[in-house]
């Protein structure tokens, strides 16, 4: 594989760390940062995409390892060795979803996606496409001779693509850009997952509507940017792409589609198009979900046909596309999701302080709001607007006092243990239910529920006081007998 570009960054070498000023605009660039700042290592021996690839994503995934690039990767299925490397483990952390926003310090990131929530900038659709690229269209497309799609967990149905971002447009709402997955059904068929009521649904649905097909474009191996910023969740009708400008600092570049009217982000290294035909389902499944969890087999399941396989040809492309799961998949969504909750929380309740969605609730599932109450109900007008913030459906909110540190789970169970009363503080509601909750479809006629826990301290009651720490300088001496 030729070497990755060394190019510099922001007019600065790219070991400068603490100089990132906005996020890093294209993927190889983002590799060259990480790999000079020992988040990312090259994988040199051979590993296929059956097993090998899975097995060394999940491993650094789970143990908060570095990114991987796979540089010699094959398929023992199809008895082939790719062109293509591989990067694996990409954004499995806090730390690299943090600088894929732009922020060196973590503690920043919140901040940095508010401003990106209230400073859009459209994106720019270039009139020529300035890069050279490769177009392979309907038949002469075999995914995955071409691609190197590895199986992310050991039980998936197939070799899956978990980080395709997917843009589509609507004559009403605009254009939409989400990630959803996608199983390689065929050499020019891949699944399309998109829950209800998420906007690609919609858009879907809405194109059917029409009598129309629904085009659809996947682009992988973007700027790792745009990967996260697919992941606030606007209101319908607000391009998602719109919030990765402000991060680098300038409109983000579309180029028109090659065979659809969909354009798609410049800098991605490889772009499927395709379209939708109504009722054109098939089998999918089962895939290892973002809940920690395999999720059923899904009998029906939307298919893309692809209509044109798009690769950069001025660079090494690289493919982004598999992943471990769910560690990639909740990190991912985390901190835009926790800044979407938190502005729909602040209308509401101006005193939020943080939002926190943990890997446990799959980024979704599980809210804690960390609340400065001014009047006695505010808790439970929080886990209501928590509830209500984004097209999710969390599953639990829990409100905590400004003095809880969100981030220690110990200290949310203390408040929950000793600062809320079941009987008042508990609030359940029916809700829709959510197929891949494994608690659902064990028995799904019974429907599902939310359930807001308001573990906040009452204003007016006294209430004991909390033991704080000693204040000591004194050092406790070391055991003379060590065990
Ligand atoms: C790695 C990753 C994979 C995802 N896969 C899916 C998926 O297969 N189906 C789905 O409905 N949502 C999936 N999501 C979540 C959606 O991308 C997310 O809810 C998004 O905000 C939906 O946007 P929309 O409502 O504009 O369509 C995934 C998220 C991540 C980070
Ligand atoms: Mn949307």
């Amino acid at each position: 594989m030729p070497s990755l570009p060394r190019k510099l960054i922001f007019g600065m070498a790219s070991n400068t760390a603490a100089s990132l000023k906005t996020a890093i605009k294209d993927l190889s660039s983002f590799l060259v940062f990480l790999e000079e700042n020992g988040e990312l290592v090259r994988i040199k021996e051979s590993v296929n995409t059956e097993k090998d690839v899975g097995d060394y994503m999940y491993k650094s995934a789970v143990e908060g390892g570095p990114a991987l690039l796979f540089e010699n990767v094959r398929s023992d299925e199809l008895g082939i060795k790719y062109d293509m490397p591989l990067v694996g483990s990409l954004i499995t952390t806090r730390k690299r979803a943090a600088l894929a926003l732009g922020c060196l310090d973590e503690s920043m990131a919140m901040e940095r996606c508010l401003y990106a929530q209230d400073h859009p900038i459209q994106p720019l659709i270039l009139e020529k496409d300035p890069y050279k690229r490769k177009v392979l269209t309907e038949s002469d497309i075999d995914l995955l001779r071409v691609l190197p799609i590895s199986k992310c967990s050991p039980k998936d149905g197939g070799k899956y693509i978990g980080t395709g971002l997917h843009s589509s447009k609507d004559p009403k709402f605009g254009r939409n850009l989400a990630i959803c997955r996608n199983q390689i059904l065929g050499k020019n068929r891949i699944g399309l997952d998109s829950e209800s009521p998420k906007h690609t649904r919609i858009f879907e649905e809405r194109a059917w509507e029409r009598g129309e097909k629904f085009q659809i474009s996947v682009a992988l191996s973007c700027s790792p940017t745009i990967t996260i910023s697919s992941q606030f969740k606007p209101p319908i009708g607000v391009d998602e792409t719109s919030f990765a400008g402000p991060l680098i600092g300038e409109p983000v570049r579309l180029v028109r589609g090659k065979t659809i009217d969909v354009e798609f982000p410049a800098e991605s290294h490889i772009v499927i198009e395709g379209e939708v035909t109504k009722g054109n389902f098939e089998r999918e499944g089962p895939f290892g979900e973002y809940r920690g969890y395999y999720g059923s087999q899904y009998e029906r399941q939307t298919v893309i046909d692809v209509k044109a396989l798009i690769i950069r040809e001025d660079i090494q492309p690289i493919c982004y596309g598999p992943l471990p799961m769910p560690v990639e998949n909740d990190v991912i969504k985390q901190i835009p999701v926790e800044a979407s909750i938190f502005s729909g929380v602040r209308r509401s309740c101006p005193g939020v302080k943080n939002i926190r969605c943990p890997w446990y609730g799959g980024s979704f599932d599980f809210i804690i709001v960390q609340l400065h109450k001014t009047y006695e109900e505010e808790g439970k007008i929080a886990i209501l607007s928590a509830m209500s913030a984004t097209n999710s459906q969390p599953k639990i909110v829990v409100v905590v006092d400004e003095d809880v540190e969100i981030h220690d789970d110990n200290q949310i169970l203390n408040a929950i243990t000793y600062r809320m009363q079941p009987l008042k503080d508990v609030v359940i509601v029916k809700t829709q239910g959510r197929g891949g909750d494994p608690s659902f479809d064990a028995n799904p006629s019974a429907g599902s529920s939310a359930m807001g826990i308001d573990a906040t301290k009452p204003l007016s009651a006294k209430y004991a006081e909390k033991i704080e720490n000693h204040k000591t300088n004194a050092e406790i001496p070391k055991p003379e007998h060590p065990k």
